[in-house]
């Protein structure tokens, strides 16, 4: 007789391989033993550790879905059950992953030289090195093809001379690999590798942040950084390039979000099962029940869409159009049941204590980088209408 299992209501279970389960189990042992006591000292006292990196690169989770240079190739799926786990502890986590995996190891290995990925990769993969990411600026954010850093040619001496700034880019203040995307002298936005501690790089961190708070967000600053014409990754070029390396990460946030539901879910539960008013469980409530059984058919839903979409993504067949849809979705969705099941809590719901205000503050800026959810609907509306609405 087949079994309804709520925490797997449309069986996704069956639809994953071997290795995927393997994967899977092996990343939620290592969240759950090794994160989630770390967690709401790391969130109240805003500390970054970096060991969560190395041991992550330890288990084969970073890169996870790129084959050699030390990544083990895993499927889609694998990663975004990946990103599933470490969010379900916490959303930082899930960034300190997705920025190194998407948007630092992927370029690198999609349009980098042989001798940038044999340089790089290995060491991104072990977390012996930080990346980042910067794409946004304080007045190019949703808009990023008006960027205004530049990168001028020096033909004398065959380098670049780099000048702009970049704000709200997540691992900035610890990185040691800095991913900057620049306009050359004919305006085209290519992307460049900079070293830490280069001549005229900055980066301070961003203070006052309230969410993501084990996860540092700075900006990077850079005034006449000179770099090797060699630091440039030669195939992107455009905003193909960081796009491309988006559509990886957005599709692996959509994952996430859907761990954080889930852990807020797991704790409503728990919480009304044990908790009397009235003389009876809240979970004997007809209002709680429907709370929760909302929730639960959302997650479940969403699950198996991001299933769907990985294994197109796998053959070659899914449309950046389809993650923005995913991508939306989930953290959209994700807020609100975060929010609902922080209600669930009545007052013990704002303390950190029970983690779900902290899942609640996270999805606030997860619903926002990577294209804020309006963003990813105007995205959608421009493919369902065949005008862009953006300006
Ligand atoms: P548009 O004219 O539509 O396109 C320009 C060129 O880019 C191509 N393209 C894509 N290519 C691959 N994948 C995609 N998803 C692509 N979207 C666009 C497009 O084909 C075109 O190529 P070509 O060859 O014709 O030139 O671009 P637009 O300037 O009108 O932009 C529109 C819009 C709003 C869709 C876009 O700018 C956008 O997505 N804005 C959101 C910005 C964003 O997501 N920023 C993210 C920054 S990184 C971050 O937040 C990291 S947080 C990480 C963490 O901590 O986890
Ligand atoms: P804006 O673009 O100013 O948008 C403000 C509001 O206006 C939003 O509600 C938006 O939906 C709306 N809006 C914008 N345009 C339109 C329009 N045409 N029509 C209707 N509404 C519109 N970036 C990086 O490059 N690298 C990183 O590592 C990184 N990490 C981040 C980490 C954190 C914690 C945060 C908060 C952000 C991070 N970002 C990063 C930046 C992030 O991608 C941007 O914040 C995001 O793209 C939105 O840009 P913005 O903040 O400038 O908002």
């Amino acid at each position: 007789k087949v079994e309804f299992l709520w925490r797997d209501a449309l069986s996704l279970e069956g639809s994953l391989t071997e290795e995927e389960i393997m994967v899977r189990d092996a990343c939620r042992d290592y969240c759950q033993d090794k994160l989630l006591p770390r967690i709401i000292m790391a969130n109240r006292n805003e500390t970054y550790d970096r060991d969560v990196l190395k041991e992550m690169g330890s288990l084969g989770l970073l890169g996870s879905t790129l084959k050699g240079y030390g990544c083990p190739g895993v499927s889609s799926a694998a990663y975004g059950l990946i990103a599933r786990e470490v969010e379900r502890v916490d959303s930082a986590y899930r960034s300190t992953l997705s920025v190194q995996s998407s948007l630092v190891m992927l370029p690198i290995y999609e349009f980098g030289t042989e001798e940038q990925k044999q340089k790089y990769i290995p060491r991104l993969a072990t977390g012996e090195l930080v990346g980042c990411f910067g794409l946004t600026e304080p007045d190019a954010g949703s808009d990023p093809g008006s960027l205004r850093t530049t990168a001028n040619y020096q033909k004398a001496d065959d380098t670049y001379k780099i000048n702009g700034s970049k704000t709200w880019i997540t691992n900035s203040p610890v990185a040691d690999l800095f991913i900057v995307w620049a306009k050359v002298d004919d305006g085209t936005i290519r992307g460049f590798l900079l070293e830490k501690d280069t001549k005229g790089l900055t980066a301070p961190k961003i203070e006052g942040k309230f969410s993501l708070r084990a996860s540092p967000t700075g900006m990077i600053m850079m005034e006449d950084v000179i770099v090797p014409a060699s630091s440039m990754l030669p195939l992107a070029k455009g905003l193909k390039g960081p796009f491309t390396c988006l559509n990886s990460a957005r599709f692996g946030i959509a994952w996430g979000a859907l761990g954080a539901a889930e852990a807020c879910v797991e704790i409503a539960r728990d919480y009304t099962l044990n908790r009397k008013m009235f003389g009876r469980p809240l979970a004997a409530t007809q209002l709680i029940q429907k709370k929760l059984a909302d929730a639960v058919t959302e997650i479940s839903l969403a699950l198996v869409s991001c299933l769907h979409v990985a294994r197109l993504k796998d053959k070659n067949q899914s449309t950046p159009e389809m993650i923005s849809l995913l991508k939306r979705n989930s953290c959209g969705k994700s807020l609100d049941i975060c929010r609902v099941m922080r209600d669930v809590l009545g007052g013990n719901g704002i303390s950190d204590e029970y983690h779900i205000i902290r899942h609640c503050m996270n999805l606030e800026a997860v619903n926002t980088y990577e294209g804020t959810h309006d963003v990813h609907a105007l995205i959608l509306g421009k493919a369902i209408t065949g005008i862009q609405a953006f300006y």
